[in-house]
């Protein structure tokens, strides 16, 4: 047997009923196939695979904390310190009903090779609690968060391993944590990233996922002979990847019709109204029916009476912003057949294994999430050089720092699915160029 389905049973076997973690592992180890055939004697004698796929550090633990009637409620707290061979570990925390152990593994293996990818100094680690944040007074919010850190502030720091958002978890949520953090430990330090702008966050990072998502889109049309600018663009989420998304896909001249949240999807004909929907989303904290209730051009569809999602909407480009594995094989099929010509991804691997193989076999340029989504990563990492420095820089600054990074992520992924005979394969491409980097420091750091 190969050492990549050796490594990939093992995998399976070692990890029961983590299926979110074995579809992450099968995406990169199938696309490394060659690179690690290529390799295998050295890989395999260090096992370099086995170490790979195997977290440094998981950390599993209790977060009680009291609810506004008195009432103690107690939830699962998780950080998986998944690799820091090219840094500290760097990864956000979901806060969602969802979240187990699998979500989190396979959230913190992505992060490994996304991190690599943009260049900078930056190992992969993700967290969370299965908290749903959504409905809790400010104050449930806050002592959920303080209960959270409480535990968690043993294992972080600024050089060893530093937080961030992700679902659920944004501004508000962070500030509690960044509060608890400092009171615990009377350090004043760059522990967490996504800070506000009065105590060393860095401008644009609130932006940066979505803005970096239409940066990269933007250069793989090029690339491709084609220009975002009259495209129409089709967008899953309403949170803060999907909002900027929407946005910086209006400042280059597309036009984005739908939005989505998990019970619904608002297909606004005329374009996003990006305003109403930031007032909707991010200050009321409401439901799309808001946002259609307050838009006449806006059509609401309900997910569970109608059995449709935004994906059957005819579009140029298609960008799910939401969640993992959100984009099925017949949605695919629907927007192939409705002649969609790009799918990236702004969520994690939103996009099932069987779909990307559709998407991939009818011609559309597909970028995987770990390579155009990256923008929100790289501009917390360029918040840890900030906060290193003690400065601030210029949302122009940072912004363009950003483009590049993105800019350059797709011509190093094109580069490396060229290098080993597979052009076009976005996919292969990212973990290629992704996973060398890390190798690389891993065999030069010996058996660790
Ligand atoms: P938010 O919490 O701000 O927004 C999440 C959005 O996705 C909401 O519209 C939410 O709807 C929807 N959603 C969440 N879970 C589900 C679900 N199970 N089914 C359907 N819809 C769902 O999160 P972000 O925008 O920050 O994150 C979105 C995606 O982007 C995630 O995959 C995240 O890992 C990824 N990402 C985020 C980065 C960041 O910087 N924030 C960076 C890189 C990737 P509802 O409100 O109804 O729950
Ligand atoms: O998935 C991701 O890359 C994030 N949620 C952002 C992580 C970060 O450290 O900014």
């Amino acid at each position: 047997m190969s050492y990549v389905d050796e490594v990939y049973d093992l995998v399976v076997a070692k990890n029961p009923a983590q299926p979110e973690f074995h579809q992450a592992v099968k995406e990169v180890l199938e696309s490394l196939r060659v690179v690690i055939e290529a390799n295998e004697e050295a890989y395999r004698k260090d096992a370099l695979l086995e170490r790979l796929v195997t977290p440094e550090r998981q950390i599993l633990f209790r977060v009680p904390w009291v609810d506004d009637k008195g009432q103690v409620q107690v939830n699962n707290g998780f950080r998986v310190q998944f690799n820091s061979a090219i840094g500290p570990y760097k990864g956000g925390l979901r806060l969602h009903p969802s979240v187990n152990l699998g979500i989190i593994k396979f959230l913190g293996f992505e992060q490994i090779f996304k991190n690599s990818l943009t260049g900078l100094p930056i190992g992969g680690g993700k967290g969370g609690s299965d908290f749903d944040p959504k409905g809790k007074s400010d104050r449930e919010v806050m002592a959920f968060c303080q209960s959270f850190i409480t535990e968690l502030y043993k294992y972080i720091g600024a050089d060893t391993d530093v937080p961030a958002g992700d679902i659920g978890t944004g501004a508000r949520e962070i500030g509690y944590m960044y509060g608890q953090y400092k009171r615990l430990t009377g350090l004043y330090e760059g522990v967490l990233t996504g800070k506000g702008l009065t105590y060393g966050g860095s401008l644009a990072r609130t932006e940066a996922t979505g803005y970096g998502l239409l940066y990269l889109t933007e250069e793989m049309l090029k690339c491709n002979g084609k220009d975002i600018a009259g495209k129409t663009v089709v967008v899953s989420g309403s949170g803060n990847v999907a909002i900027y998304a929407v946005q910086k896909a209006q400042q280059l001249g597309a036009k984005v019709v739908t939005v989505s949240d998990s019970t619904g999807w608002v297909y606004d004909p005329e374009g996003i109204d990006v305003a109403l929907l930031k007032e909707v989303k991010e200050v009321k904290r409401a439901r799309l029916t808001e946002y259609a209730a307050a838009r006449p051009s806006a059509q609401y569809h309900d997910k569970a009476s109608e059995g449709t999602n935004q994906w059957i909407i005819k579009c140029d480009v298609a960008l799910p912003c939401a969640t993992q594995n959100e984009l099925n094989l017949e949605d695919a099929k629907t927007l192939v057949a409705n002649g969609v010509m790009a799918v990236a991804e702004g969520a994690n691997m939103p996009t099932t294994l069987e779909a990307t193989k559709y998407l991939q076999e009818n011609g559309v340029l597909f970028c995987p999430g770990k390579a155009a989504n990256a923008g929100g990563v790289a501009t917390s990492a360029l918040e840890m050089s900030q906060n290193s420095e003690r400065l601030s820089w210029t949302f122009e600054e940072v912004d363009s720092k950003l483009k590049n990074i993105m800019v350059n992520i797709f011509h190093n992924l094109d580069a490396a699915a060229k290098k080993y005979g597979l052009d076009g394969d976005y996919v292969a491409g990212a973990n290629i160029a992704g996973f060398l980097k890390v190798a690389e420091a891993m065999t030069a750091q010996g058996i660790v």
